[in-house]
C-alpha cells in the first residue's frame, strides 16, 4: 500500500514539489496578511517561485510569528471551512492554534497511514494508541492513520497504566503508539506485575513527539522485546506523520515531501546547509489548506540524505532528532546537551534510564546537579555508582557535574501523560 511518490524518480518528485510550492505561496500571499506583508518585507512576488530550488527566497516563519498572530493570525480560510482544532503548548505563553480543512483531515489520515504502513502495521493488526487525545496531534493523529490503514484502534489514550496492561494482555495489542518515555513506563510497570513482556503479542512500538537516543531506543526495544520506530511531527506543520521511520531499515525518517518540503539550516545564520550536514529542520507545507505555513523553524536538529533507503523508497530521510536547537544548556560558559548526559545514563547497566538535571545558580557560579536512578537488580553502594556516574560523565562533558546523586527504583516521578520533563533550569 505505498503511494507512488514514495519510489518516484527525483525528478517527479521535484516536479510535484514545485508546482504545489507555487500553490502555496499563492494561497497564503492571497488569504494570511501576515504572509503579504512578510513576502512583500522580503522583497519577494509569489510569481518569483517558481522551482523547488526557489524556496530559500522567501522568509521563514517562527514559533513567536504563531504568538504574535494567536489566535487565527495565521489561518487561510474561514472559519467556517475550519473543520478542527488542535493546539500545542510551548512552555510559556499562549498554545499555538493549528486548523485543518476537512481535506487537510484526509491528508493528515494519509500521511499518518503512510508512515504506519512504513513501520510495517497492517489492516490485521491491533493498534493500541496512547498518545494523549485532545488537543494534542498524537491521539488523534495516530488514529486516524490507524483507521485508514485498516487496523483495529484501540483509543486509551494517555496514562491509566494499569489499563494499559489490561489491554495489551487481553486485547492482544500487536502495535502501541506512546511517546518513549511512557513506552519505559509501561514496560516497567508490566514487569513489576510479573508480566513477561515477551510473551504478548506485541511486535512494534511507534514513539515520537519527544526526543530520545539510540541508547534509550535499544532498552526499550530489549525491555519489551519489541521493534521501536521513531515517528516524528510538529502541530504547526501537521502533527505526527511528518516523517516515519521504515521496519525496513530502521536508517532515518522517510519525510513524506510531496506534503511537506524540508531544508536544514544553520541554526545561527539560517544559510541552507548541504545534504548531509547537520542543522536547524526548515519545513513548508505544500498542500496544506488552513494553515500554510512557509519556511517553518522547527527548532529541531537534523540532518538530510536523499541516497535511495534498502527499503526501496527514494523519498528523502531526515536522521532521529535527538535534540533541539533551544535545548543547549549553557553551564558555567560550556555547552552541553541533555543527550550526551541521556547517553552515559542509559549505557551504564547499574543505572536505569531515569535520570534529572537541575541546574542552579549559587552565587553567580552554575550548578550542575544529577540525580540517577539505580536499576533494581543493583545492589552495591550508592556512593561508588555516584562516582563511576561522575567519572564517566567527565570523560563525554566539558563541564564536571558539581553533584550526582544515585536514588532507588521508582524514586524519581514518571511522566504518564504528555512529554517528559527531564532538564529543569532554575536559574
Ligand atoms: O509532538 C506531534 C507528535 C505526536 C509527533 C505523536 C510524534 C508522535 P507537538 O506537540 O507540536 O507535536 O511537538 C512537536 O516535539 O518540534 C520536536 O521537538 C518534538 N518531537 C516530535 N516528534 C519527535 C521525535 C507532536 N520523533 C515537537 N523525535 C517537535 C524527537 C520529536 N522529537
Amino acid at each position: 500500500m505505498r503511494s507512488d511518490i514514495e519510489t518516484a524518480p527525483r525528478e517527479t518528485i521535484r516536479e510535484t514539489q514545485s508546482e504545489r510550492l507555487r500553490e502555496t505561496v499563492e494561497h497564503a500571499y492571497e488569504n494570511v496578511p501576515f504572509y503579504r506583508q512578510a513576502l512583500d518585507d522580503a522583497g519577494v512576488a509569489p510569481d518569483d517561485i517558481d522551482r523547488v530550488g526557489d524556496v530559500s527566497k522567501l522568509p521563514t516563519t517562527t514559533k513567536e510569528d504563531f504568538r504574535m498572530e494567536y489566535p487565527d493570525g495565521l489561518f487561510a480560510v474561514d472559519w467556517d471551512d475550519v473543520a478542527r482544532i488542535h493546539a500545542s503548548s510551548g512552555t510559556t505563553g499562549k498554545p499555538k492554534i493549528v486548523s485543518y480543512t476537512d481535506d487537510d483531515l484526509a491528508v493528515w489520515s494519509e500521511v499518518v497511514a503512510r508512515s504506519l504502513v512504513a513501520g510495517g502495521v497492517d489492516s490485521d493488526d491491533v493498534v493500541q494508541n496512547s498518545y494523549g487525545y485532545g488537543l494534542f496531534t498524537g491521539g488523534l493523529g495516530l488514529h486516524a492513520g490507524a483507521e485508514e490503514v485498516g487496523a483495529t484502534v484501540i483509543p486509551t489514550g494517555g496514562g491509566d497504566t494499569a489499563r494499559q496492561m489490561t489491554m495489551l494482555q487481553d486485547l492482544e495489542s500487536d502495535v502501541l503508539c506512546c511517546t518513549p518515555s511512557y513506552c519505559l513506563y509501561i514496560a516497567e510497570a508490566l514487569e513489576d506485575a510479573g508480566v513477561n513482556p515477551a510473551e504478548l503479542p506485541l511486535s512494534t512500538v511507534i514513539i515520537g513527539a519527544e526526543p530520545f537516543t539510540d541508547a534509550m531506543r535499544e532498552e526499550i526495544e530489549d525491555a519489551l522485546d519489541v521493534t521501536a520506530l521513531d515517528i516524528y511531527g510538529l502541530s504547526e506543520i501537521i502533527g505526527p506523520g511528518v516523517s516515519m521511520e521504515c521496519a525496513d531499515a530502521q536508517a532515518g525518517l522517510h519525510i513524506w515531501e510531496d506534503h511537506f518540503l524540508p531544508e536544514v539550516v544553520d541554526p545561527e545564520t539560517g544559510e541552507p546547509l548541504p545534504e548531509g550536514e547537520e542543522g536547524e529542520l526548515v519545513l513548508t507545507t505544500l498542500t496544506k489548506q488552513a494553515l500554510p505555513v512557509l519556511r517553518y523553524r522547527t527548532g529541531d536538529m537534523t540532518a538530510l540524505t536523499y541516497e535511495a533507503c534498502d527499503c526501496g523508497r527514494s523519498i528523502v530521510r531526515m536522521d532521529n532528532v535527538t535534540g533541539r536547537t533551544d535545548d543547549l544548556l549553557i553551564v558555567r560558559g560550556v555547552n552541553v546537551y541533555p543527550s550526551q548526559i541521556e547517553e552515559v545514563m542509559v549505557d551504564l547497566e547499574a543505572v536505569a534510564p531515569h535520570y534529572r538535571i537541575d541546574l542552579r545558580r549559587d552565587d553567580e557560579l552554575d550548578r550542575l546537579e544529577i540525580t540517577a536512578e539505580h536499576h533494581h537488580e543493583y545492589d552495591g553502594s550508592l556512593e561508588d555508582l555516584a562516582d563511576d556516574i561522575g567519572a564517566t560523565l567527565r570523560d563525554v562533558l566539558d563541564v564536571s557535574p558539581d553533584s550526582i546523586e544515585v536514588v532507588g527504583p521508582s524514586e524519581l516521578e514518571r511522566t504518564e501523560v504528555g512529554k517528559v520533563k527531564r532538564v529543569f533550569d532554575h536559574r
